[in-house]
């Protein structure tokens, strides 16, 4: 697999995204849990991350029981460079010691909390830090059992089956001026996202697409940039087999 990994990181995050879209590049993204990786186990897993094709790494979840974000994110960056993405479940999960943050404004729902009301709680907290402020759109899909994402955020995710519904909500994300769109079937998804839902999306919208959930597998990770991702994320399949890696 050839996946694109810059040899510089001194441009934005959102610069090296619209570059490898607009290059067709391919970049690889692994979500770490702080409730998931104890801080002991942190080294081998990044020693792991450094030696393959990694280009992010994202920190979050949808409900985080452990309170030490910055001293997980201090842990990580003992060990590497690469650049670290908040991925946050709302305004609580914030650190300055992070790289930038997915600005994630939750339009698949109709929770004004997840549309707007975070980020206001967030927005003069995050004005007084370095952090590069990303703003995505953030569409949850359906995929088989609830998830953590849909329960917590008391949303509905759009069905698999209506691309045109996921089509419209990213065109009018980018037309409210986000400069990404996530498309998200949640952690540990049963089904991920439908190719054809992705390609839709792509032929309808010039921002960088990062797509996630339930990705186990190097030609799942592939089918995904050929329908138009420029960043597939890994969370659990990682979390469950460091070994995957070694195969992309
Ligand atoms: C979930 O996109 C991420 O928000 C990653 O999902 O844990 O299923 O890889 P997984």
């Amino acid at each position: 697999m050839n996946i694109y990994l810059p040899s510089y990181m001194t441009d934005s995050i959102l610069s090296h995204l619209q570059f490898a879209k607009n290059t067709n590049q391919a970049l690889l993204a692994i979500l770490l849990d702080p409730d998931k990786l104890p801080l002991h186990e942190i080294a081998p897993k990044i020693e792991i991350i450094n030696r393959s094709q990694v280009a992010y790494i994202f920190i979050g979840g949808s409900l985080l029981f452990t309170n030490n974000l910055d001293a997980f994110i201090l842990e990580i960056k003992k060990h590497t460079t690469i650049p670290i993405v908040l991925f946050p479940g709302n305004a609580m999960q914030i650190s300055i010691h992070a790289d930038g943050i997915l600005f994630l404004s939750l339009l698949s729902g109709r929770n004004p909390e997840f549309l707007v009301g975070n980020h206001v709680i967030a927005a003069p907290l995050l004005k007084q830090t370095n952090l590069e402020i990303l703003s995505t759109s953030y569409l949850l899909i359906e995929s088989g059992r609830e998830t953590t994402a849909s329960y917590i955020s008391n949303t509905k995710p759009i069905p698999p089956h209506k691309p045109e519904i996921a089509m419209a909500t990213a065109l009018a994300g980018e037309m409210m001026g986000h400069k990404l769109t996530y498309l998200d079937a949640g952690s540990g998804a049963e089904n991920s996202i439908p190719v054809r839902l992705i390609q839709q999306v792509d032929q309808n919208i010039q921002n960088p697409i990062i797509v996630g959930g339930g990705i186990r597998t190097k030609e799942h990770v592939q089918a995904v940039f050929k329908a138009g991702a420029t960043l597939a994320v890994i969370g659990t399949a990682f979390e469950n087999d460091s070994d995957l890696l070694t195969n992309f």
